[in-house]
């Protein structure tokens, strides 16, 4: 499988691309996987508020493979280029509504998210809702639809009522979306599943690297001392090591950052 051109100039024009039943065939031991990774953690979800896994696929072996899946990586290739890096993910039980936010704003390089909602969702029962064109950094200061945070307040207008695209979306479809797209999700369960592949393009300039780094020592909120678990990076194959090495290298702040929030923090960061 491979991108057409047609799809990478619609994700560089709207922000997002969506793949119903990519990993149909995959889907049962995926779920399997995702429970068990829950069940390993002795995580007790109890719907009160969201139970969140970073980084996620690492925790099993069976699930690091999703990074080798020729799907998934022709999509991320598609997207970001053939070197992309792997920068981990959040695996999630969901309570109730997200508000409208990007993952972020980033000006220089390119930041992938792949999810995958393990439940049928529909517009009100919790998929994913993006405002096409909100990525473009050529439109933060012109357009107000980044502040859609802010829904009531600017339009007088819930937040669910924002003009948006639902990506409705069954268990074996996959979505793609630039990190800076503002989404967001509405009338969702106690129990909504869903994980992500967090990915970006290979860094090459300065402010690249520094952009990377920063990236990295954001994740001192979830207490890591790596980006990457020892799982994925010792059963790694030389393909996959590929994928991992420039944040391996880019790294060294985030045990010493992660051992201050520990102090600060009464739990890890559940998102
Ligand atoms: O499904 C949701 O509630 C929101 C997902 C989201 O915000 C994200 O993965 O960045």
């Amino acid at each position: 499988m491979e991108l057409t051109q047609q799809q990478k100039h619609c994700f560089e024009t709207f922000g997002y691309l969506t793949f119903p039943g990519l990993l149909a065939e995959e889907i049962g031991w995926i779920l399997d996987e995702f429970e068990a990774v829950f069940q390993d953690r002795k995580v007790q979800h109890d719907g009160t508020q969201r139970s969140c896994v970073v980084p996620f696929i690492d925790q099993r072996e069976r699930l690091c493979t999703l990074l080798d899946h020729p799907k998934l990586k022709a999509i991320a290739a598609g997207i970001l280029g053939d070197d992309f890096n792997y920068l981990g993910g959040d695996g999630n039980y969901y309570t109730g509504d997200t508000n409208w936010h990007s993952d972020g704003w980033h000006t220089v390089g390119k930041f992938l998210k792949v999810a995958l909602y393990l439940d049928p969702v529909k517009r009100d029962t919790g998929c994913l809702r993006v405002i096409p064109g909100t990525h473009r950094t050529e439109i933060v200061d012109k357009w107000d639809a980044r502040r859609a945070a802010n829904a009531q307040q600017l339009w007088g207008i819930a937040g669910r009522e924002v003009p948006a695209v639902a990506l409705e979306s069954q268990p074996g479809d996959v979505v793609a979306f630039n990190h800076n797209l503002m989404h967001a999700s509405f009338g969702g369960s106690t129990r909504r599943r869903m994980f992500t592949l967090n990915l970006c393009r290979h860094c090459e300039t300065a402010d690249e690297i520094q952009d990377l780094e920063d990236y990295i020592n954001s994740h001192a909120r979830f207490w890591l001392d790596h980006l990457h678990s020892d799982v994925m990076r010792n059963t790694a194959s030389p393909e996959r090591m590929q994928h991992l090495e420039q944040v391996m290298a880019h790294e060294s702040q985030l045990a010493e950052l992660s051992a201050k929030a520990r102090g600060e923090m009464t739990e890890a960061a559940r998102g």
